[in-house]
């Protein structure tokens, strides 16, 4: 009896969770910051300073450089309760990686932005590295890993932002006039991930500043549809970035309207967040659009990094959010500062250090004579497939891997040269595996 009455209580509360799945938790932060007061002063301030900035700086955003590259170090507090939490470098210098990429308009998926978007695409010119530097000035590969307690974590129920306070566990923040801090933690309850990541806005409490990331979402590899646009959006807000339907639905799942806005001339308004989970270019929920647009009614910019779109449809910002962006770094004073932050950025130039995919897939023994070993290298979900050819091209064998290491049966190949692709929906490499007996 107990039994069940426990598992009707789980179920009740799945179906709870469930009916609130968000996978951004940013407005939720930023209302309970409000509610506490919590530099809510300091929050309408920021805004107010960098709407007067944008409105004496709108050419020089748009057209020009307004500095050089700024460069931003990030600090990774890797807070976790178990190995799979406890996720590898290669994972944290992808997600950089990505970063890079997204806010340098070099990420590959760029050239599927749709025509009407494509010209709008901004180069935001901010990059993102390992802090080098501590706050004490000592050297650091700006990556902290503590085990913690389970109450380390965002837990809507009993607390908020437990990851970054010591005292309940998790790991305390670095100046935020000096670093971004991403923490990484387990936000899941009863195994149901409904919080991907939230942010703090510029001008919020200095003491809980930067961006938590559910664990498994953070890098490029985490999951094999995700390619860790969710750190991308996260620090968009960090940054000052609304979502683009401008949060203004009345209750979650519901359509909100078209007359409020994201603070952002050229993103098409939009009724909320139509593109959930998915890539519909076909949506154009408003068409009352900023005086930006003109006479056109656009669709809905599904390609944006502020929707909730499926990760390999998000290519871009647009340079009206470039400016708004930058509209915070020229006014608040904490992210005024980080731009000369000189904790950083010696280490890892990051969209230089290209992270290769085949570095990730480790073929032994090679040469190979029964059986050979698949080993996925600090990669942390399954999710691949490998085919075989041989060396005129035909495939041979293919599979869908379960797992991260396998022993592949290779006795009925005969002597010579194969090739062995290991594939996911977004990655690719191919090996050289030679057969000698
Ligand atoms: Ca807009
Ligand atoms: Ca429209
Ligand atoms: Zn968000």
């Amino acid at each position: 009896m107990k039994k069940q009455l426990l598992l009707f209580s789980f179920l009740v509360f799945s179906l709870l969770i469930k009916a609130q799945h968000e996978k951004c938790a940013t407005s939720f932060a930023l209302k309970k910051g409000l509610e506490a007061n919590a530099g809510a002063a300091s929050f309408y301030t920021a805004e107010q300073l960098a709407n007067k900035w944008l409105a004496n700086n709108k050419s020089a955003v748009h057209h020009n450089k307004t500095k050089a590259i700024i460069k931003i170090p990030v600090v990774f507090h890797v807070v976790y309760k178990n190995a799979a939490q406890n996720i590898p470098d290669s994972n944290i210098i992808s997600q950089l990686q990505v970063l890079n990429e997204c806010f340098r308009k070099q990420n590959a998926n760029y050239t599927n932005t749709r025509p009407i978007f494509d010209t709008i695409g901004a180069d935001c010119e901010i990059e993102f590295c390992l802090a080098d530097k501590d706050p004490q000035g000592n050297p650091t590969t700006g990556i902290i890993r503590k085990s913690a307690p389970s109450t380390a974590a965002f837990d809507p129920l009993n607390g908020f932002d437990a990851v970054k306070s010591p005292a309940k566990g998790g790991d305390t923040l670095w100046p935020a006039n000096q670093y971004l801090n991403i923490w990484t933690c387990d936000m899941s309850l009863f195994s149901f991930t409904f919080v991907l990541g939230y942010a703090q806005f510029p001008g919020m409490n200095p003491q809980t500043d930067g961006v938590v990331i559910q664990y498994d979402y953070l890098g490029k590899y985490s999951k094999p549809k995700f390619l860790g646009r969710t750190t991308v959006h996260e620090v968009g807000h960090w940054l000052g970035m609304r979502h683009i339907w401008a949060d203004d639905a009345p209750g979650i799942g519901q359509q909100g309207t078209c007359d409020s806005t994201d603070f952002v001339g050229d993103t098409p308004n939009c009724k909320s967040q139509s593109a959930s989970g998915s890539c519909n270019t076909s949506t154009n929920t408003c068409s009352n659009e900023d005086p930006y647009w003109s006479t056109i009614d656009p669709p809905d910019m599904v390609e944006n990094y502020m929707d909730y779109s499926k990760d390999s449809c998000m290519t871009m910002f647009t340079k009206g959010q470039k400016a708004r962006m930058y509209s915070f770094l020229n006014t608040n004073p904490d992210r005024m500062a980080i731009t000369t932050s000189t904790a950083g950025c010696n280490t890892y130039a990051g969209i230089h250090d290209i992270d290769d995919f085949s570095a990730h897939v480790e073929l032994f023994p090679n040469p190979a004579s029964d059986v050979v070993k698949l080993n996925l290298k600090n990669l942390s979900h399954a999710g691949y497939s490998y085919e075989i050819y041989n060396a005129n091209g035909q495939l041979i064998t293919k599979e869908a891997l379960n797992y991260l290491y396998s022993e592949i049966d290779v006795k009925s190949l005969s002597n010579g040269l194969y090739f062995v692709k290991v594939y996911s929906e977004y990655h690719t490499a191919t090996k050289r595996l030679v057969i000698a007996r």
